[in-house]
């Protein structure tokens, strides 16, 4: 059997991994987007579903100060003794804390900081009840990772930081893992920064703080400099499964059209992992992640497809939502009118880093229907509701009901930096059917009116949306969103929303 990479499609950056008996639970990074840390179960490594997040309140998740790719950096997932275990980096908030909790889906705890700073935390748990903390700094010993042990019960460093290994020359050495194999410590970490060059190295050490001896064949991952449809590879963590055979999960990028870009960020790609006569680990196909592997010899396990269409009739939503930053309290419910998500638009826009009404989700393929039923009778020039097509406040394709001269209009508009274009059309009375159809390489706007009559709105290229534009480390987001200069509007009710993949 073969599966198809990534097995998580979509904005599903810097994957940890754990296994606790024969389940694998995988978290990954969202930034400034909340609730933070989706988690991922699975029972063959192939086939996940989304049960829940770890940071579902603003005390364990502020993201006021969150510019765009700030918040939530690089997780890692740990089982041990019944207890999970998610440690990460809030970059615009609490720096490095971990929550625990006995079942991952949730609630997990308030946090517990760590005092040691630097970004990529991880944690390993040692035969001897010893609990050591890695990060990834640029210290006073130098750049690279630092250890310190932790009071698991409190988070308190218990010993002082020490730097273990600057790894092999790569550019932002980051992303530490330390696992205990064979009596051997083994410090897995990504080089080379997350783009192009990324790849992933390792050493080994009798002793949890080195010296560290770097594998003779690094970079043991990587795509870099290759034809493929995969790039970008690294940042990866290693899970033994129940057989006994290795599998490692990696970050990766499938850029489209030429020149290269990525607009669906950066997704989690799963990849098989042998071990040399010397004991050393080569990830996927002699160190590279293709895009067809062959599958874990573990008993299949799929989970029921997503329906395309969301009524809003549950009394909460689905974990596909996401929020921009923590909402505004009363911007957003799903009690106001049974079955209806209603957006109340404040004067947080689309275009700075604020909280404006967005509910949305990621766009998690190359080609798909979107659609949404919006009723909405805009009150003030100024108010407008609709759909988004979200990279960051300076990147963004707006599909959207105003109103102009007393008239309610649809706007279709692209922004892309400091340029702005807009497409207006005089807009029919009733709810109307935005829709958006997105291709590889463009996404393409209309309204559907009444029965028959649909208006196209123009499109923009997904080339514009991507991460070698924008910068930063999300994929887009699809969202229906709601605002207004005057912080007046009229609600924005919002009946189903579709969301098909069409590949
Ligand atoms: C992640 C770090 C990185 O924490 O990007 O470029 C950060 N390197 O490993 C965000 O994904």
């Amino acid at each position: 059997m073969q599966y198809t990479n990534p097995v998580i499609p979509g904005f599903h950056p810097d994957p940890s991994i754990c296994r606790a008996g024969d389940d694998y639970y995988l978290v990954t990074s969202t930034f400034e987007y909340y609730p933070g840390v989706p988690v991922f179960h699975s029972k063959d490594l192939v086939h996940w579903r989304q049960i829940g997040h770890c940071l579902t309140t603003a005390g364990q998740l502020p993201l006021e100060n969150s510019w765009s790719s700030g918040g939530i950096f690089a997780p890692t997932i740990r089982y041990h003794n019944g207890w999970f275990y998610m440690v990460t980096t809030n970059v615009s908030g609490m720096g490095n804390f971990f929550v625990k909790t006995q079942n991952p889906e949730g609630p997990w705890s308030q946090p517990y900081p760590v005092v040691q700073d630097g970004i990529d935390p991880s944690l390993l748990f040692d035969d001897d009840g010893r609990v050591y903390f890695q990060s990834a700094r640029e210290g006073d010993q130098g750049n690279g990772i630092y250890q310190c042990e932790i009071d698991i019960e409190t988070g308190d460093m218990l010993t002082g930081s020490r730097l273990i290994w600057t790894g092999t020359g790569g550019a932002h050495p980051e992303a530490p893992h330390i696992y205990r194999i064979n009596g051997w410590y083994y410090l897995m970490i990504a080089e080379g920064g997350t783009e192009y060059g990324h790849m992933e190295t390792i050493a080994r050490s009798s002793q949890p703080y080195g010296p560290y001896e770097a594998c003779p064949h690094n970079p043991i991952l990587s795509n870099r400099s290759m034809k493929s449809s995969i790039h970008a590879t690294g940042h990866a963590d290693l899970i033994e499964a129940q057989d006994g055979s290795w599998w490692a999960v990696c970050l990766g990028i499938r850029p489209v059209s030429y020149p290269m870009g990525h607009h669906l960020g950066r997704e989690t790609f799963l990849a098989p992992v042998t071990w040399t006569s010397e004991g050393w680990p080569v990830i996927g196909n002699g160190g590279h992640v293709e895009p067809v592997m062959d599958s874990p010899e573990l008993p299949e396990v799929r989970w029921p497809e997503k329906p395309v269409r969301d009524n809003f009739d549950e009394p909460r939503l689905g974990p596909d939502w996401t929020f921009l930053r923590n909402p505004l309290e009363g911007s957003w419910s799903l009690q106001e009118r049974q079955g209806v998500l209603v957006l109340h638009g404040h004067q947080a826009t689309l275009n700075e880093t604020a909280a404006p009404a967005f509910v949305g989700r990621r766009l998690s393929h190359f080609t798909a229907r979107i659609a949404a039923e919006l009723d909405y009778e805009p009150q003030h020039e100024g108010e407008e509701a609709g759909l988004t097509v979200y990279k960051n406040e300076k990147h963004h394709y707006d599909l959207a009901i105003g109103l102009k001269a007393g008239r309610r209009i649809v706007i279709f508009r692209r922004t892309v930096g400091s340029l702005r274009v807009e497409h207006v059309e005089e807009c029919p009375a009733g709810p109307l059917e935005l829709r958006i159809h997105a291709y590889p390489g463009k996404i393409v706007a209309s309204v559907q009116t009444g029965e028959s009559g649909v208006i196209e709105m123009g499109w923009g290229e997904t080339h514009h949306l991507s991460t070698e534009i924008t910068g930063g480390f999300t994929g887009v987001f699809i969202a229906m969103y709601a605002t207004s200069e005057t912080g007046q509007s009229a609600p924005a009710m919002f009946q189903w929303f579709d969301y098909e993949p069409l590949e």
